[in-house]
């Protein structure tokens, strides 16, 4: 009875000094196991006299069922304690900011070429598009451009075959649509062109927009409107515009139009050749003759066009110094629009 009540007296001080999991687990085996402390003193019950071994069974085992109740008690306390420490080791800040992954960017030319559309847009115009391989017929015949006339030199145009072009502009567009559907006609056309020239303002593939309206009675004064409207959407509403009489196959009467320059506001500057003015797009009256070679009687139907290249739009606008840093994909550049 003595050594129980002191094996009972050294798992008391045993469990006091325990704090982990695991060193719990050795005092489980130390006093419980299968040839633990309190194992081995069942054992011992042959040597106990008769008459107290009943006292002697029931108290091993009184003692036995309060160290597992204490383990189990203390496991309880321990596996708490060791949750709660992993839980604050492992926690994760949610407040931290992600890793960001890089973002595109709109290329210059698709969002300049977006910006004019959009004008042209809320003035009421629809979006033809068409093939960048064209007919001749589309690119110069009905356009009115003659055989001999020096926009289809071989040094200018690309050609594919006898009747086949990469389209210099995209004016068949309009040939097509007119071809296609009656007056009134209100569209523009995006789209890429090609011509065989290439140096620092000239690249072999660049864009276009052009526009045609036609229906009755337009005149060259709805013409200027629109121009003027849509370049100072474009450009500020303090740009100042400037028509010269030029000369185009496709219009008569043609102009070409002028934007105050933007880099010495009029003043006069190397860009401007101290003209104090920019080219910035042609426009005409369409030729009647053009009229007649898509079945549009021009006696009943007027109708004006205009046309720009997106690349010059886009050097004015945000005053970019050379047509190569659109095409030279550089990043640095190009993650700025
Ligand atoms: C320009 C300038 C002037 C134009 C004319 C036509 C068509 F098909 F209606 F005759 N489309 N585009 C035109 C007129 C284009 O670009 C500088």
């Amino acid at each position: 009875m003595d050594k129980i009540a002191s094996i009972r007296e050294d798992f008391i001080q045993d469990i006091k000094s325990v704090n982990n999991l695991r060193e719990l687990e050795a005092i489980r085996l130390k006093y419980i196991g299968s040839k633990g402390i309190v194992s081995q003193l069942l054992k011992e019950i042959s040597r106990v006299p008769i008459e107290e071994r009943k006292k002697f069974g029931a108290t091993v085992n009184e003692l036995k069922n309060f160290i597992e109740n204490t383990i189990s008690e203390k496991k309880e306390i321990l596996f708490e304690k060791e949750t709660d420490e992993r839980l604050r080791k492992e926690a994760i800040d949610i407040t931290l900011p992600g890793r960001r992954l890089p973002l595109g960017s709109i290329h210059p030319i698709t969002r300049t070429m977006e910006e004019i559309t959009d004008i042209f847009l809320r003035l009421g115009y629809g979006i033809e598009y068409g093939p960048d391989i064209e007919l001749d017929k589309y690119n110069f015949e009905l356009l009115n451009i003659p055989p001999l006339h020096p926009a289809r030199d071989m040094q200018a145009t690309f050609y594919i075959s006898d009747e086949l072009v990469l389209r210099t502009h995209t004016s068949p567009v309009q040939i097509r649509t007119m071809l296609k559907k009656a007056p009134p006609i209100k569209i523009i056309s995006p789209g890429t062109v090609y011509r065989c020239d290439s140096d620092a303002t000239h690249s072999p593939m660049f864009h276009q927009v052009e526009g045609l309206l036609v229906d009755r009675d337009v005149s060259f004064e709805d013409l200027r409107g629109t121009i003027d409207l849509f370049l100072k959407s474009f450009f500020g509403q303090n740009t100042k515009t400037r028509f010269r009489a030029s000369y185009f196959p496709f219009t008569e009467p043609s102009a070409e139009v002028d934007i105050e320059c933007q880099m010495c506001m009029g003043k006069g500057c190397n860009i401007c050749k101290n003209s104090g003015f920019l080219e910035v797009m042609g426009c005409g009256m369409v030729n009647p003759y053009v009229l007649k070679n898509v079945n549009i009687d021009p006696e009943e139907f007027t109708g004006f066009a205009f046309g720009m290249g997106v690349e010059r739009m886009a050097m004015l606008k945000y005053k970019i110094p050379d047509l190569r840093l659109f095409f030279d994909n550089d990043l640095r550049f190009l993650g700025q629009f």
